[in-house]
């Protein structure tokens, strides 16, 4: 389900918690098991937060670049989520790690599962901010054709249930400049990962 501006209320409130956490746990470009480095710079915050190395992906408690806990999920976050979640159709959503993108001009997502978790009941919340992006939508089978969905600023996507491991990228993300945010994209993915 998409959720047209439903985080433009609280933007500015989460822009300066996106602030506070690159600042204890920067933006990095991790590299996939395949020896890639991700074209998307990442961090995360909440008791446990998404990595990719060369060893594999996974979740972790701690940010692997100073080993300690990742920053804790700032409470509008938590209540922004549970509320899309509601909005969708998913009560009682408590998601436990909230993993960061940012893409500059040209950084992509490709079709991808979110299987990491351990229960795929739970629904995952995302959250667009800045320049919009074309977010492609595929179906169980990594050769389903993706359908195209533009996500703005303040847009949310919520997403479960039969859908819930549905193949998903974001396309090379076009040049320009956000009011708030400038030449870039930041979305913020809600998981109950354990
Ligand atoms: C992104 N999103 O929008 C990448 N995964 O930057 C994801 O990979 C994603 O938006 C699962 C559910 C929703 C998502
Ligand atoms: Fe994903």
């Amino acid at each position: 389900m998409l959720l047209r501006g439903f985080a433009k209320p609280i933007e500015s409130e989460l822009i300066a918690d996106i602030g506070a956490i690159a600042a204890q746990a920067p933006f990095r470009h991790m590299v996939t098991p395949g020896g890639h480095s991700m074209s998307v710079a990442m961090t995360n915050c909440g008791r446990i937060g998404w990595v990719t190395d060369p060893g594999g992906y996974r979740y972790d408690a701690n940010d692997p670049e100073s080993a300690k806990p990742w920053p804790a999920m700032p409470p509008s976050f938590c209540r922004l989520a549970a509320q899309a979640a509601v909005a969708a159709g998913f009560a009682s959503f408590m998601p436990d790690a909230c993993l960061i993108n940012r893409y500059a001009p040209g950084a992509r997502m490709s079709l991808h599962q979110d299987k990491d978790e351990l229960d795929f009941a739970a629904p995952i919340v995302s959250v667009s901010l800045g320049l919009p992006a074309i977010f492609l939508f595929g179906g169980l089978k990594r050769s389903d054709k993706p359908r195209r969905f533009r996500l703005e600023h303040g847009d949310i996507a919520v997403w479960g249930g039969p859908a819930r491991l549905a193949f998903h990228g974001v396309a090379p993300l076009a040049d320009g400049e956000h009011a708030q945010l400038g030449r870039q994209r930041i979305n913020l993915t809600f998981r109950r990962a354990r």
